[in-house]
């Protein structure tokens, strides 16, 4: 066993169950991680290549050896190239995310998806206005169909702008159309990132950059801000709503379905499923008390935000949920699951259920997801969990006893609603400097790092200086075991932000939250900019992201300092082997976009670089400090 659990993570359910595969001599991503040990050198820092088969090359960090790839390429080339592959990848993940929810949505437009329907009717007519579509004499149905019909038409589009990008200020998009970043189609520029970083075509470090930072506006105010959007109208915006969070959500004597992923096209149907009084009958007859539906990363966050659902854990937690052998089956459909959840499932009596026909592991019972039967496939689903419910071993059930409630469910348009439909009691708040600014701190756990230390203890930082937090994916779960999604983390608030906490009722860390959901945060800034006749890039507010891993946290990254917000990174991006790429991100870009990126693990230094720079945008608007 490598490290002692307490060094692994903060949170008392993880360390428990930590032990418990440990006793059982069963390996997590922690004890793989250490297998890693030393992970390459050339990969940390982004210098390897393998785009053609001249390589695999790599260029030597020290000076001594090569400098070049066979080609030519230099370090900072290199760098350029893999980061802008990153950002593809990350932008392609949400976008091709909302793709799938647009076409739920047409296909239930068209009749043909049972189970869908317009649940947000005034925001589809919202959207539809923002597309000169009028509702005027048309059903429901007519307007959805020519809707969903212009958002799909956002991927392919040749020549833009996408629609969604005009709801940035004005300012903003002057600053993308003069740095010629202004991205055209969702599908075009992540092709375009994949054609230049071919051999032989972009060899410019900044030029690739450039196209990384206009790809990723596409993503944040396309294909993320799509899938948010359609997502609000098919299964509601959501509203303020209470639940709990962690492992301890799990029952012991009921049928436990953990949803896992991103999208919420089939958990929002095994919800369903799971209250159907057939299926909790089944239940009964099988021995168990009911069904108990819980979620894991941001699939989990969308059924929270939606219906309450709790919530068993973020990204480090989807293993240690099957090891508490109380989990029927482990439901999933894209993004952030580990394939070894399949082996690890075979150890116990879980049914590892992969939905996606994109995405499948080893080890996995495929009950593939269609719009047309998609009803039909989540009972078939919840029916396999309750049979499953014999199977369970009571003598291995561990489930730890941690939960946490929390508050969730902060939407752009209930952030607004509560203020009485205008930003201007928080603009107030601002200006007075009760609220000194506003931090968003998302992401992903990393196991380079203590679990949850960083997004605890960074969003704590904040909150006791007067920052108001907004959060997502898997910093809102860390935040939701911590207690800081509930009113009384108000107290912990510092003496501005409390007393405005407690009069409204709200926590002072508002969940608002999938990843693709950042989008709810640009719109956001937006409205607060638009309400000051301001940039994005003036506002009092920064972005952060502790602990984050994946190829979507690049893209995230780079379309929040595009969108103007100044962002910290918790763990180093594999970016540090170019001098040339690490002075652009870090200073250069800041001439560009008015915001750059800082790089610091420790979140209590974190949480000061963050106060600083809101300190440094109230007195550049002619705030107090
Ligand atoms: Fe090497 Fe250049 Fe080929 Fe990359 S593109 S593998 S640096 S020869
Ligand atoms: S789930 S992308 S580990 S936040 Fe959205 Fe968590 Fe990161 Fe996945």
């Amino acid at each position: 066993m490598g490290k002692n659990v307490s060094e692994r993570s903060i949170d008392p359910a993880t360390r428990a169950m930590l032990l418990e595969a440990d006793r059982a001599g069963i390996e997590t991503a922690w004890d793989r991680f250490d297998k890693q040990q030393p992970q390459c050198g050339f990969g940390i820092l982004g210098v390897c290549c393998r785009n053609c088969n001249m390589g695999p090359c790599r260029i030597d960090p020290f000076g001594e050896g090569a400098d070049r790839g066979v080609c030519g390429a230099t370090a900072d080339i290199i760098v350029a190239r893999n980061l802008l592959r990153m950002i593809a990848a990350g932008a392609a993940a949400h976008s091709d995310h909302a793709r799938d929810a647009v076409l739920a949505f047409k296909k239930m437009a068209e009749g043909e998806a049972e189970g869908y329907q317009i649940k947000d009717g005034a925001k589809m007519n919202a959207l539809a206005a923002e597309y000169g579509i009028s509702p005027e004499g048309r059903s429901p149905e007519e307007v959805a169909l020519e809707l969903a019909n212009v958002l799909l038409s956002e991927f392919g589009k040749q020549e833009g702008p996408i629609t969604f990008t005009r709801r940035a200020p004005a300012k903003r998009q002057s600053v993308w159309e003069k740095a010629g970043i202004d991205p055209r189609g969702v599908d075009r520029e992540i092709v375009e990132c994949m054609h230049r970083t071919h051999i032989g075509v972009d060899n410019d470090p900044v030029h690739l950059l450039l196209h990384g930072l206009r790809t990723s506006i596409s993503d944040g105010w396309g294909g993320s801000m799509i899938a948010t959007d359609v997502q609000d109208v098919l299964f509601g915006t959501p509203t303020p709503v209470m639940s709990e969070s962690n492992l301890g959500v799990l029952k012991s004597d009921e049928v436990n379905i953990i949803v896992h992923g991103h999208e919420p096209i089939l958990s929002e149907m095994i919800v369903a499923a799971a209250e159907d009084p057939e299926m909790v009958a089944l239940a009964i007859e099988m021995g168990a008390k009911g069904i108990s539906v819980s979620g894991i990363c941001c699939t989990g966050n969308e059924v929270l935000m939606r219906h309450g659902i709790p919530t068993a854990g973020n990204f480090l937690q989807q293993e240690l949920a099957v090891i508490t052998g109380a989990v029927e089956a482990m439901v999933v459909d894209v993004q952030c699951i580990m394939p070894a959840l399949g082996n690890l499932a075979g150890c116990y009596h879980t049914k590892f259920i992969s939905t996606s026909p994109k995405a499948d592991f080893p080890g996995t019972l495929r009950m593939e997801y269609h719009e047309e039967k998609a009803l039909e496939t989540a009972r078939e689903i919840v029916r396999a969990a309750v049979e499953n419910y014999p199977n369970r071993d009571p003598g291995r059930v561990n489930i730890p006893r941690e939960k946490s409630g929390c508050m969730v469910g902060f939407s752009a348009e209930a952030i607004l609603g509560a203020l009485g439909g205008t930003p201007q009691p928080l603009v107030d708040a601002i200006v007075s400097g009760s609220i000194k600014g506003v931090g968003a701190v998302v992401g992903c756990n990393n196991p380079k790092v203590q679990h949850d230390f960083g997004h605890v203890n960074l969003v704590r930082e904040l909150i006791r200086n007067d920052v108001l937090v907004v959060t997502t994916g898997c910093n809102a779960i860390a935040c939701a075991k911590a207690g800081l999604l509930l009113p009384e983390a108000a107290k912990e608030a510092g003496p501005g932000l409390r007393p405005i906490c407690e009069a409204l009722g709200v926590p002072p860390v508002l969940h608002m939250g999938s990843c693709v959901d950042i989008s709810r945060i640009l719109v956001l800034a937006a409205a607060l900019a638009n309400h000051l006749g301001v940039d994005i890039s003036d506002l009092p507010a920064a972005g952060a992201a502790p602990e984050w891993m994946s190829e979507k946290a690049v893209s995230i990254g780079a379309y929040v300092i595009a969108s103007g917000v100044y962002t910290v990174l918790g763990t180093v991006p594999p970016v540090l082997g170019s001098p040339e790429v690490t002075s652009v991100l870090t200073k250069g870009v800041e001439g560009v976009v008015g915001a750059s990126f800082a790089v610091e693990p420790d979140p209590f230094k974190a949480a000061k670089l963050m106060i600083a720079k809101i300190e440094e945008k109230r007195e550049g608007l002619g705030l107090s400090a």
